[in-house]
């Protein structure tokens, strides 16, 4: 199995990081495709909490290469932080490889994302603020700045003149705020120079020679499906492809060396950020489950608003992406249920959808139509194997194995590292 894709099945935070660390021993190397410190993935290794967001989870693997692929928007500072951070907690980061084609998010760029968002008042997206849209939208508009572009002072100069020519005139006319100076954008960005030689590579080049050499590579998903930009629920979406499909543009490896893309689906949903949700709880059951499951924002700390499971979703997830197989999250989180309810279909306007309807406004006015299965009300945090788990839950899973058209191969029943079913 050379090349594996991990994506999120959901609206992200489906337990996409401890998925990636769980495979960790038996990977080579981990690419991160889209996104950039938007992302927070948190893993729970021996009780110690890490939480990344702009490094792959990789990182925490001894033996793994981990890869910022050239569809990253690269925050510098960040990135830093989050190596010392690591290194300060013993962690080896030395391994990292950074394409030398991925985007980076200057300063003005946050400021816009900031700014954006007050400005769309009711209609703002909930975005992290860490200037990812404003980013990706210089890249298509052909006035970003590269991580090559960095290690040739006049080239950069000559671009951020460029960029800011343009979005000078944005951030005064516009919105009324004083513009970056070339000089202050140049100083900032050459000041990460030096730490940052040593990660660059042509990384499409590195892993088409790894997997030519018979490694192990995974590419992991930031975000998930229904914050794709093209698939996801637009325009309350990521700027980026979340997709299996965006593996592929964000690291260079051609669809044709994809052998399995696994995606993570949650036990029940959650959201950050504005949009719709059809099955969104505002009752004691999405309380109980924010809590039990500590559904906080890894990046903002915001709550994320939760939802009973969609196997809607979950079917269109695995059409979009192409799913080999899922990985199922915190069942656990379900122990303390009589009952559960599932949605199987919407209603919209009294017509039936088993699919996701494609029109934005069917998809806010979907009502979920729910089966409910019973619940097993035990711990089951200690289960390792998949007959160890009580028979209400094993119907649990196989009822949603056998709606999402794709076999769940592994079941999480906790947040630590050994708290996994494997499924062969
Ligand atoms: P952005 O900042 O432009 O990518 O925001 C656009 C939408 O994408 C959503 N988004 C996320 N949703 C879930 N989790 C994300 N990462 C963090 C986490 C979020 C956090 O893992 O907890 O800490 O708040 C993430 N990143 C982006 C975002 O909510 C907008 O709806
Ligand atoms: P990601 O963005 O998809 O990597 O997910 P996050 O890390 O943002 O959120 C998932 C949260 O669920 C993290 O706090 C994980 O430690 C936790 N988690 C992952 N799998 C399980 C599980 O099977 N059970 C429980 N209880 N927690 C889990
Ligand atoms: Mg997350």
């Amino acid at each position: 199995m050379p090349v594996i894709v991990l994506v999120g099945a959901q609206w992200g935070d489906e337990g996409k990081g401890k998925a990636t660390d769980l495979l960790g021993d038996r990977l080579d190397y981990v690419v991160k495709f889209n996104g950039g410190n938007n992302a927070g993935h948190t893993v729970v290794i021996d009780g110690e909490k890490y939480a990344l967001h702009l490094l792959p989870s990789g990182i925490l693997s001894p033996n793994v290469v981990p890869v910022i692929g050239n569809g990253v928007v690269v925050d510098l500072n960040v990135l830093f932080q989050e190596i010392d951070g690591l290194e300060a907690r013993g962690i080896d980061t030395s391994r990292l490889r950074i394409s030398a084609n991925a985007h980076v998010i200057a300063s003005y760029n946050r400021t816009l994302d900031k700014v954006t968002e007050r400005f769309l008042g009711s209609r703002r997206i909930g975005t992290t603020g860490r200037g990812i849209g404003p980013t990706y939208a210089d890249k298509m508009n052909r006035i970003g700045i590269r991580v090559q572009d960095l290690f040739d002072e006049s080239i950069l100069r000559q671009k951020v003149t460029a960029a800011l020519g343009f979005k000078n005139q944005v951030l005064s006319k516009i919105y009324n705020r004083t513009g970056a100076k070339v000089d202050d954008v140049v100083r900032e960005l050459l000041s990460y120079v030096d730490r940052l030689r040593p990660y660059v590579a042509d990384t499409a080049l590195e892993l088409s020679e790894a997997i030519d050499a018979g490694k192990v590579v995974l590419c992991e998903a930031g975000q998930a499906t229904l914050l794709d930009v093209d698939h996801g629920t637009y325009p309350f979406v990521t700027s980026s492809n979340a997709t299996s499909g965006g593996a592929c543009t964000g690291s260079g490896i051609p669809p044709t060396r994809i052998d399995r893309v696994v995606a993570v689906l949650k036990a029940f949903t959650s959201r950050v950020g504005e949009g719709p949700f059809p099955t969104e709880l505002h009752d004691k059951w999405g309380d109980y489950l924010r809590e039990v499951g500590h559904e906080y924002g890894t990046t903002t700390g915001r709550p994320r608003r939760i939802g009973w499971l969609d196997l809607v979703i979950g079917r269109y997830a695995q059409r979009i992406n192409g799913v080999t197989d899922f990985a199922m999250t915190k069942l656990d989180n379900y122990d303390g249920l009589d009952e559960i309810p599932v949605c199987v279909a919407y209603e919209v306007n009294g017509v039936r959808h088993d699919e996701m309807p494609v029109n934005q406004t069917d998809f806010h006015h979907a009502k979920p139509i729910f089966e409910t299965l019973p619940g097993w009300k035990q711990d089951i945090t200690g289960c390792r194997k998949f007959e160890d788990l009580p028979r209400e839950a094993q119907d649990f899973v196989e009822f949603v194995e056998q709606r999402i058209g794709a076999r769940i191969s592994i079941v999480g029943v906790g947040p630590g590292r050994e708290a996994v079913i494997e499924r062969h």
